[in-house]
């Protein structure tokens, strides 16, 4: 087996405001992971136009999320950062994956069929083959490692299979096995709603999240709204049983202040959520607020953000194009 370098990709859409779930889910992971690995963060705005974006509101967005990844530690002398759409790598990779994909493993995908709801022949064909634009972007660095959120465990083992298949049909060892890293206590954050369904940018009821824009009194407000029950908490994480919103407010909990679910629970062992909820606020805020703070100020200075998305472009595009070449002599296209 080839010895590939151990690298670092993964990504966000510029599909609306960055949420709690963005942040805990994947880019404060991302932080973590810059020491040890090469790495490289895009913004995935071709990801992001498979639902409809208005061109000016997505151009925004786009730094936005820039400015949200560096805000929260994502340092441009570390990592490459850039948009999807300024490397034609991605793009042309995915059609060449496209054609390796099968239909029956893409009519798997339950992250379609939950985006695309009971409208399945009016949603986009974009939306239908995201998961091989996303083996596309892993695999046209040759990432090895990619961190995300519990939600997309099924694209990667898509992404593998895809690696796997083309190694096998062209009789090569040219892409490596990807290793998905999901770690930290929250995986999968929920809607502040709706305890069972994720927390998620394109939610319709703004109440269901946290956006990285929100001011103080905003997150304070949506955190004392945030749906609960009235028993008091129990001492350990097990007794919550299927209490799903109650178990998402104290993962949040610990993932914010760096602590066990257990020992969040013990703390507040027989205590209500009013108490529980008045500290949660106060912690999202002392967490939050800087960040935020740092994102308006970046947001101010465009000329910065967008000289760090175009300097990141060229990296990757240096990283990407050799193997992008290598793929289309294995594959035979013919470049006199
Ligand atoms: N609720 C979540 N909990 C934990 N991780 C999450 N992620 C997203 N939501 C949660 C992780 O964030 C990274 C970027 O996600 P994305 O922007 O590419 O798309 P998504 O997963 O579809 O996120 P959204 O917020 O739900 O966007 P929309 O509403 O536009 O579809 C990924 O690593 C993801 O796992």
């Amino acid at each position: 087996m080839t010895d590939f370098t151990q690298r670092v990709f993964s990504g966000v859409q510029p599909s609306g405001d960055l949420t709690l779930g963005n942040y805990l889910g994947a880019i404060k992971n991302w932080v973590s992971l810059q020491d040890a690995y090469e790495t490289i963060f895009c913004v995935v705005d071709l990801h992001a136009i498979t639902t409809w974006q208005e061109p000016d509101v997505l151009r925004n967005a786009t730094r936005e999320v820039a400015a949200g990844m560096i805000a929260s530690g994502i340092d441009p002398k570390k990592s490459v950062i850039f948009n999807q759409s300024q490397v034609s790598a991605h793009a042309e990779l995915a059609w060449i994956f496209n054609c390796v994909a099968r239909m029956g493993w893409l009519n798997r995908m339950t992250q379609f069929k939950e985006k695309a709801g009971k409208n399945k022949e009016r949603a986009s064909v974009g939306l239908y083959v995201y998961p091989d634009l996303m083996a596309a972007d892993i695999l046209t660095y040759h990432a090895t490692h990619v961190p995300v959120g519990a939600d997309q465990k099924q694209h990667l083992e898509l992404t593998r299979d895809i690696a796997q298949k083309f190694n096998s049909d062209y009789g090569v060892d040219f892409f490596p096995e990807v290793e998905p890293l999901i770690f930290g206590p929250a995986t999968r954050v929920m809607s502040l709603r709706d305890g069972n369904i994720k927390m998620s940018k394109s939610d319709p009821s703004e109440n269901s999240r946290i956006n990285l824009t929100d001011d103080c009194d905003l997150i304070s407000k949506k955190i004392q709204k945030a749906r609960t029950d009235s028993e008091p908490l129990p001492g350990t994480f097990s007794e919550l049983g299927d209490r799903a919103e109650a178990k998402n407010l104290i993962n949040i909990f610990a993932a914010l202040s760096e602590r066990d679910a257990e020992a969040v629970c013990l703390e507040y062992e027989g205590k209500g959520f009013a108490e529980f909820k008045r500290d949660l606020a106060d912690l999202s805020v002392s967490v939050l607020g800087p960040i935020t703070k740092e994102m308006a100020h970046l947001m101010n200075d465009k000329t910065y953000l967008d000289s760090i998305l175009s300097e990141g472009a060229k990296n990757a595009d240096n990283l990407a194009s050799p193997i992008l070449k290598q793929v289309q002599e294995i594959v035979g296209f013919l470049r006199p």
